[in-house]
């Protein structure tokens, strides 16, 4: 077997995260397997910096190709907050904080954004970035999914939240299937 038929690790704690990214790699035949790798995330305003150490810590102790991918949504009128704090924040104020937040608001322009991280042992880091436009909702709406996918609305989609799609619809607009489908284009053409 070669280095690159070798399975596939996905490093994440985020199983919602694993079944987009897994639905998504076997429309390409591409298998990963999902371990909840514990790794450095280090502060930074940037995903790109966040998910490029974050591969480094996790390939410095496996010897299989890995994954990471690092994401956050970006609102334009809080200046791109919470953008890499956005687990954190979800955690502590949720989407009805982010609401609240909201109330007063010009704009509710925003983004979610998506950095995929890949690292092939013996070679250098790769990053495939994704990102999709839309805008925040009044109020929650829909239960699938997950973190702020109820008050998110891709500009490209027909006015429903992601809360509110299947997987297979969030699939289609997301900023993970963007980041994943450049992926599998660059590892099927490269392997
Ligand atoms: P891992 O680091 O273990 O992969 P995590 O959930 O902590 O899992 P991040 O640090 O990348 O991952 O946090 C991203 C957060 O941004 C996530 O917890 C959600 O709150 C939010 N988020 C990212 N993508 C999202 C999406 O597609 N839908 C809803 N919320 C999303």
């Amino acid at each position: 077997m070669s280095q690159l038929d070798e399975q596939v690790i996905f490093a994440t704690g985020n199983v919602h995260k694993y079944r987009e990214v897994s639905g998504l790699l076997s429309e390409y035949n591409i298998t990963i397997e999902q371990e909840d790798i514990k790794r450095l995330e280090i502060q930074s305003d940037s995903l790109e910096e966040i998910a490029m150490a974050s591969i480094k810590n996790v390939g410095g102790h496996h010897g299989s190709p890995v994954l990471v991918e690092d994401s956050g949504l970006f609102i334009d009128s809080l200046g791109g907050f919470p953008g890499p704090y956005s687990s954190y924040v979800y955690r502590t104020i949720g989407s009805i904080g982010i609401l609240q937040v909201m109330k007063e608001a010009d704009s509710r322009d925003a983004s979610f954004k998506s950095v995929l991280a890949y690292l092939n042992p013996g070679n250098e880091p790769l990053l495939f970035p994704g990102v999709v436009s839309g805008r925040i909702s009044t109020s929650l709406s829909g239960s699938r999914g997950f973190g702020f996918d109820p008050i998110f609305v891709p500009n490209e989609g027909d006015g429903r939240t992601f809360g509110e799609m299947t997987m297979q619809e969030k699939n289609r607009l997301s900023h993970r299937s963007k980041a994943v489908r450049r992926f599998a284009l660059w590892y099927l053409s490269n392997r």
